[in-house]
């Protein structure tokens, strides 16, 4: 048994905000029904290909656990397969750009006549207002929603960060939002609209900025660096490299290769109670009880120095050997990681958090299995489906269509 057996997921869901989010349903369980136009399936099926004619890693990694069902919701006959789908379903999921499902005939006030059970959840770039409808990729996300203008340098142009939190992002919120409405549906029996605007997502996770932005009015951020260099702040959270967002500073600091190695660096955080355990280990043990050092306050203004002399020593050690050593004595590091490193990484392979996936057409691939792991649900990663896989499957066993009806459908091109 999984989580959610038995629910089944209308996934209308392309690119990566919508799979994401029917992904993590499919991995507790859910029966997930991707439904792509006829001959052409989801645009990322061919974005970005490494290998000529076969379905790409941004699609194959998106979309494990799914079937795939090939249907044209435009035309009269895949309409009326649609509304059997939406009376047979718990939860249609989509991101389209704003209005697209309306002008299919398919808004909330049909579907709800449809199946009054449904949950119909989306994505949408903007919620209601001035942006509502624009069309949003990630970076629009990351932009509008706080991230860019918080990244980055002080004197560096705002910054893009590599985590997909404008897509995964709001695909995770959009899945908490959809089990949120399983379990309300379980008291009301009713279905309900969930909506996830990328950009409300991306402030939820920017919050500690929205924080520092009021913060403001009484004062300089004295955590950040730029309050030690004498620079003085101005009216809006300004950008602070990598600089801490809580409240025990740390810095990124080179290790030892850093002049070859890309990635020999690790992170460093001056924890306030095991500021002794810090001064011992970089060599600095009079730092211990100098009144100057010794309390977090008067350490704020002197982080530029305080930084150099600990890089001074982690520079002596790789960055794993800084991981061994502060970690032996509380202190909070942690080595920067590519994804080579982490894609050779034995341990992750042992929780399933990597994952090596076979494909009858691209062969082995490797992938990032479900972070959360229930006890009771634990999650097998499938292989994606290929176009139209299970198009004939689906149509009997969820439609209960007959061969001789799959072929009507299939000469009108519905499917
Ligand atoms: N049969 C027939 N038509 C289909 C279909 C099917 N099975 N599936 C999709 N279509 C149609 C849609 O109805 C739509 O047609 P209309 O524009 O005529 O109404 C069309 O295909 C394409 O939809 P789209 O406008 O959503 O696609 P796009 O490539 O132009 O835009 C995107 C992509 C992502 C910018 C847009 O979908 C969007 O803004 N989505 C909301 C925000 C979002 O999720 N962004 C994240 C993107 S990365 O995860």
């Amino acid at each position: 048994m999984k989580a959610l057996d038995g629910v089944k997921i209308l996934d209308m869901t392309h690119v990566q905000s919508g799979p994401t989010c029917t992904q993590l349903l499919a991995w507790f369980g859910a029966d997930v029904i991707k439904v792509e136009r006829p001959g052409v399936g989801d645009a990322t099926r061919g974005q970005l290909r490494d290998i000529p004619d076969v379905d790409s890693l941004y699609f194959t990694m998106l979309n494990h656990n799914k079937r795939s069902v090939t249907l044209n919701t435009k035309d009269e006959k895949g309409k009326e397969i649609f509304t059997r789908f939406i009376k047979e379903c718990d939860v249609m999921v989509e991101n389209f750009a704003p209005g697209a499902l309306g002008r299919m005939g398919f808004g909330w006030d049909k579907i709800q006549e449809l199946n009054p059970r449904m949950i119909y959840a989306s994505v949408k770039g903007f919620g209601p207002g001035p942006f509502a409808d624009c069309k949003v990729y990630e970076n629009v996300a990351q932009c509008a929603g706080g991230s860019a203008s918080t990244t980055g340098n002080l004197d560096g142009t705002p910054m893009v960060t590599g985590a997909q939190i404008g897509d995964s992002g709001t695909g995770l919120h959009l899945a908490l939002g959809i089990v949120t409405a399983l379990f309300q549906r379980e008291t009301s029996g009713k279905g309900q609209r969930v909506e996830c605007a990328m950009q409300d997502s991306v402030l939820n996770l920017c919050r500690v900025k929205l924080r520092d932005q009021q913060r403001l009015q009484h004062g300089p951020l004295n955590e950040y660096s730029q309050f030690g260099e004498g620079i003085s702040f101005g009216d809006a959270t300004p950008r602070a490299g990598n600089d801490s967002g809580g409240g025990q500073p740390g810095r990124i600091l080179k290790c030892r290769g850093w002049e070859t190695d890309p990635d020999a660096y690790t992170y460093f955080i001056t924890q306030a109670a095991v500021w002794k355990n810090i001064c011992d280990v970089i060599g600095k043990p009079d730092w211990k009880e100098n009144p100057d050092y010794a309390k977090p306050v008067n350490r704020l203004p002197k982080l530029n120095e305080i930084f150099g002399a600990i890089e001074d020593w982690t520079m002596t050690k790789t960055k794993f050997e800084v991981m061994d050593i502060c970690n032996a004595l509380n202190i909070p590091v942690g080595p920067i990681l590519s994804m080579k490193e982490i894609s050779e990484d034995e341990s992750l392979r042992q929780t399933g958090t990597i994952v090596d996936v076979e494909h009858p057409e691209r062969g082995n691939y490797l992938t990032v299995g479900n972070p959360i792991k229930l006890s009771d649900s634990p999650s097998d990663v499938l292989r994606s489906p290929l176009l139209g896989e299970h198009t004939d499957e689906i149509l009997k066993d969820v439609l209960g269509m007959s061969d001789a009806d799959i072929a009507e459908a299939k000469e009108m091109g519905a499917v």
